[in-house]
């Protein structure tokens, strides 16, 4: 396994690239703030979020809409119950899931301690979790995500015209150890089978990301793989054939790594004392149509609307942030923000 250090220009072959440096640490200050004061009442911020959602749910009721995730969320349940098998010296296996191994066993009386620790002091080291939507509350957010220079990798990488469409935090806390993977997250494929137009994530450094707190992995596309339902592998999951062109990717604070939706990555356990949290901003191309797209249904877009104020609803959930906010080019006539006519 081997640290590289990629570039921009290996996007279409490789499927990501890691623009160092995008934002300065200055750049983050008004950020973080705004994080501690999120973090000091999570839930109330989350129950602000849900408020806003479930508002744009009733008015746009489609009754007896599927449960679309509902099959994931089945697996997921079942997970922790099924066995775990090495695939090679580095991957470990449970059902149709890959996942890097930990490179050392959780230690139970560290954790312990830490988590006492932290009890009175930093929230972020015992929360293993997502906080979502910042960019439709928080001006410090909404600038950054659509900051020149992402702008600028998105036009090349993606599209001319840009729309952010979801954003979120991803934190693991210190030590963590995290079922069902042992604190690593799984391989998986942003997929985002919403858009029948390309999707292009990008992920904000706000701690050094080291080979030991959670660097992601990516398989290149060049490898040769094709489209899966998300994290679902299938009855053959990942041979080591394709995990052995796994690279490590490790990021300085304010660097940000840049994916397609269907690059496979994961990201490893935080085996460290201390948080390490990154914020996931999700664009796709303004021309997308908004609907079932990469998966074959008979009518791609039934249960799909866009309401009149702009907020996109999905078998009769909400779906992304409130406000979908084009970051470069232009909005298009068409796309991803037209209001469905009714
Ligand atoms: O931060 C993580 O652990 C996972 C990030 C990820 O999978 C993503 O941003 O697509």
């Amino acid at each position: 396994m081997e640290l590289h250090q990629v570039d921009h220009a290996e996007f279409p072959e490789k499927g990501f690239t890691v623009v160092r440096g995008a934002f300065h640490q200055k750049e983050l200050e008004p950020l973080r703030r705004r994080l501690e004061e999120v973090m000091a009442d999570l839930p109330g911020y989350e129950a602000r979020v849900a408020e806003a959602h479930r508002a744009a749910e009733e008015a746009h009721p489609m009754a007896g809409a599927p449960d679309a995730t509902a099959h994931l969320v089945e697996q997921q349940r079942r997970l922790p119950e099924l066995p775990e098998t090495a695939v090679g010296p580095r991957h470990l296996r449970r059902h149709n899931r890959v996942y890097p191994r930990r490179r050392e066993p959780a230690d139970p009386v560290l954790m312990r301690q830490d988590a006492e620790a932290a009890r009175a002091g930093d929230p972020w080291r015992t929360f293993d979790g997502q906080v979502h939507s910042l960019a439709d509350f928080f001006a410090e957010f909404r600038e950054p995500a659509a900051h020149p220079i992402v702008g600028d990798i998105l036009s090349r990488v993606l599209a001319p015209n840009v729309v952010l469409w979801a954003d979120h935090i991803f934190a693991k806390g210190a030590y963590n150890n995290e079922p069902p993977y042992h604190g690593a997250n799984r391989y998986h494929q942003d997929g985002f089978f919403q858009f029948d137009r390309r999707t292009v994530t990008c992920w904000i450094a706000f701690e050094a990301v080291t080979e030991d707190n959670g660097p992601f992995h990516y398989i290149p596309l060049s490898a040769g793989y094709g489209q899966f339902d998300f994290d679902d592998l299938g009855p053959d999951g990942l041979g080591v054939e394709l995990l052995d062109q796994e690279e490590v990717v490790t990021l300085e604070p304010g660097d940000m790594a840049v994916h397609d939706r269907w690059s496979l990555h994961a990201t490893g356990a935080n085996l460290t004392g201390s948080a390490r949290r990154g914020w996931a901003l999700h664009y796709t191309d303004a021309e997308a149509r908004f609907g079932e797209f990469a998966r074959p249904v008979a009518d791609a877009t039934k249960w799909h609307a866009v309401t009149e104020a702009g907020h996109h609803v999905r078998y009769g959930r909400f779906s992304g942030n409130l406000t979908w906010r084009l970051v470069c080019g232009t909005q298009p006539a068409n796309g991803v923000n037209m209001p469905t006519s009714s």
